[in-house]
């Protein structure tokens, strides 16, 4: 069962700009493709406009071959059949993975969050705290970021103007001995869910990434089962850069979602395919502005019915 519901409304408004560059602006598809005779110039047109949306080479090229195929057998003839093509292919291309945030049988439930600096994974905090609630759900936070000055009080803003708790530690203290009291004091208070904010750390940089590993070691120990999502937070602004965090941390063992920010703030939604196309770690929320309540889980259907949406 869903733990969230897509607010639709909010989504097709989130995902404007890319509505407007890949489907109904000037330059979109709708515009390409409606009424017209398919031949092979348009089909090449298509696959120019789909790479420009950072929908990705390999996904574009089988989308595309597979049209052409159709094309020459016979099979189809006009830009509105590809149009709808696309559409139901798009939905398609991801498996129903388990996209629900896991949760504790028996809480605290821990989420880990982690990715790259400035992608977001503070206000993403907010976000999943806030839906959490929404559900019902108590929630704590706890500040494993120690690196960066002012993190800590950024996160505690978020969290006042939620009503929840925050565990925090030194400034340049162990985050790994803030996670271990965090885990404390969630079980001390029978917390439902318990998110870590992390240090941004680069995918090469050794030293971060152990200490990610210990702040993982920690909670597994304290919390059985934890922690229970690992999300990583990708930036949709950030094209390529993206793509190859997604394939590094994918690497690094543990990561069991994406979380992935700033879809409004691009014009290349297709980002979301790219990912699909770069790791199988599925994308579990998307963010769709800068406040706790732009967010929602990621659901391919209403994802691609929001961005062909008039
Ligand atoms: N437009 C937009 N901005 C976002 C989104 N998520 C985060 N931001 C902004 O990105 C910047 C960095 O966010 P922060 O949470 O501090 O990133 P962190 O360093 O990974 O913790 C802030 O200015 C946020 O307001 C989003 O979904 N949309
Ligand atoms: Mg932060």
């Amino acid at each position: 069962m869903a733990l969230f519901r897509v607010i639709l409304g909010s989504l097709r408004k989130g995902l404007e700009k890319t509505r407007d560059a890949l489907v109904t602006g000037a330059l979109g598809l709708k515009n390409l493709l409606t009424g017209r005779r398919l031949d092979d110039a348009l089909i090449d047109e298509l696959q120019a406009r789909l790479l420009q949306a950072d929908v990705g080479p390999a996904t574009t090229t089988r989308l595309v071959d597979a049209i052409r195929r159709d094309f020459k057998a016979g099979k189809i003839d006009s830009g509105d059949q590809v149009l709808a093509y696309l559409k139901e292919e798009l939905k398609r291309l991801w498996p129903p993975a388990d996209r629900a945030l896991r949760l504790a049988p028996s809480p605290p439930a821990v989420i880990v969050m982690t990715g790259v600096n400035g992608v977001g994974k503070t206000t993403s905090i907010a976000k999943l705290a806030r839906l959490l609630q929404r559900e019902g759900k108590s929630v704590m936070l706890g500040a494993c970021d120690t690196f960066r000055a002012g993190a800590v009080a950024q996160l505690q803003t978020w969290a006042d103007r939620l009503g929840v708790e925050v565990v925090k530690g030194q400034q340049g203290g162990d985050p790994a001995a803030v996670a271990f009291d965090a885990c404390a004091a969630a079980k001390a208070r029978g917390v439902d869910a318990l998110i870590l904010d992390t240090a941004g750390r680069l995918q090469t940089q050794d030293p971060l990434m152990r200490q990610l590993s210990k702040i993982v070691g920690v909670v597994g120990k304290q919390v059985p089962g934890g922690p229970h999502e690992v999300l990583l937070v990708l930036d949709a602004t950030s094209g390529q850069n993206a793509l190859r965090q997604a394939e590094e941390f994918s690497k690094a063992a543990g990561v069991s979602g994406i979380f992935l920010s700033k879809l409004d703030g691009t014009a290349k939604g297709g980002i979301v395919v790219a990912i699909r196309e770069a790791t199988s770690i599925p994308v579990k929320f998307i963010g769709t502005g800068e406040t706790p309540d732009d967010v929602e889980p990621f659901d391919p259907a209403a994802f691609v019915d929001a961005i062909f949406a008039e």
